[in-house]
């Protein structure tokens, strides 16, 4: 069976385009594949987080994985900073990427902002834990949003060095993304340019899995639009950023395509359209907040099956990191 793996960063209430980009999508792979899930915790302290709301953040992101669907006992779900293996591969990526590599990220330009000295170094070399993250467990597979595109192909990047660096040529296999969905890709509400992200200093910009019924209204009366009505078909949307990502988003959320949402919707001005994405959005999110509160009314039990996880990913792990140290040379412990 293929191994796939996935992580997400506890710095924040997941989006919806965490929830439609990657974590959706993530959901079926658990009776098909291999399925390998994490909650990536030393990612999240790339960028600064508060010590009590980072371990708060920490149990809803994992109680919002459980009740977007993902079964710990169909899937290994876990806390990375659990297990060691992922920090220890890193350091060694470290030494294999290249600086010209990472220079070329642009994530870290788009994160680290105008004052590019002040980013940590963690930051900038977030890429090289990610490819430890999934070769750790020599996943083959990635599904992630489209916003991950260019971290994957350094990690294959990375793999490939390891390999001819120690003469091990089949050592890491090659990684795939999968990157599915009408809304891979879902925009921010305030800028159909930038991406919807849980960090983004403007809660208004986007859609929190927990919203209610009020914020979800008000956030989406507010998004920007432009005073054209919805064009009849999808190729009007091409120079319309911020249309398209409402129509992509009322797509993904009632299970259909663009297309058909413009036949029902063409010729409309927004303001009808947006009442009926509200009552879509609601509809679809109340279930997994429902359910997200419960998980999080026993966090005992929330942890205790993250450590189960954790024990399970360090058993396909361990092996496999004790050999790519044994391979650069370290002695054995
Ligand atoms: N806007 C998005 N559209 C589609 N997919 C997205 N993803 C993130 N934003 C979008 C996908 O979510 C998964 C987990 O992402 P992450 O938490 O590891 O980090 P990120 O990509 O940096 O997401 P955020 O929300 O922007 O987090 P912060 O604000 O902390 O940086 C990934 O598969 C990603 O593709």
């Amino acid at each position: 069976m293929q191994r796939v793996f996935s992580g997400i960063q506890p710095s924040g209430i997941p989006t919806l385009g965490n929830y439609l980009g990657a974590i959706r999508n993530w959901v079926p792979l658990q009776d098909t594949h291999d399925a390998i899930y994490c909650v990536v915790d030393l990612h999240a302290i790339t960028v600064w987080q508060d010590p009590k709301a980072l371990q708060t953040q920490t149990r809803e992101m994992a109680a919002t994985l459980i009740a977007c669907g993902l079964d710990p006992k169909r899937c290994i779900l876990f806390l990375q900073s659990h297990v060691h293996a992922h920090a220890r591969l890193a350091w060694i990526f470290n030494c294999v990427a290249r600086l010209g590599w990472l220079n070329r990220m642009t994530q870290f330009k788009d994160k680290a902002g105008k004052d590019r000295e002040a980013a940590s170094a963690g930051l900038y070399v977030y890429p090289n834990l990610m490819a430890a993250d999934i070769l750790a467990y020599k996943a083959t597979l990635v599904p992630v949003g489209d916003d991950q595109k260019q971290h994957l192909e350094l990690a294959n990047d990375i793999a490939e060095k390891f390999n001819h660096d120690y003469g091990v040529p089949d050592f890491f296999p090659r990684i795939e993304p999968l990157i599915q969905g009408v809304a891979a890709r879902v925009m921010s509400l305030r800028d159909g340019t930038k991406k919807m992200s849980k960090s983004d200093p403007s809660d208004q910009s986007r859609i929190n899995l927990s919203d209610d019924h009020d914020a979800i209204a008000l956030k989406i009366r507010r998004a920007k639009t432009d005073p054209e009505p919805l064009p009849e078909h999808v190729s009007g949307l091409e120079a319309r950023p911020e249309a398209r990502n409402l129509v992509g988003i009322l797509a993904a959320v009632t299970g259909t395509l663009p297309e058909n949402v413009l036949r029902e919707h063409g010729g409309k001005g927004f303001g009808s359209f947006k009442e009926v994405l509200v009552e879509a959005l609601v509809a679809h999110l109340a279930p997994i907040q429902a359910e997200t509160r419960r998980l999080l009314d026993d966090p005992a039990a929330l942890e205790a099956l993250l450590r189960q996880g954790a024990e399970r990913a360090a058993a396909i792990a361990e092996p496999i990191v004790a050999e790519a140290e044994r391979v650069v040379g370290f002695l054995p412990r």
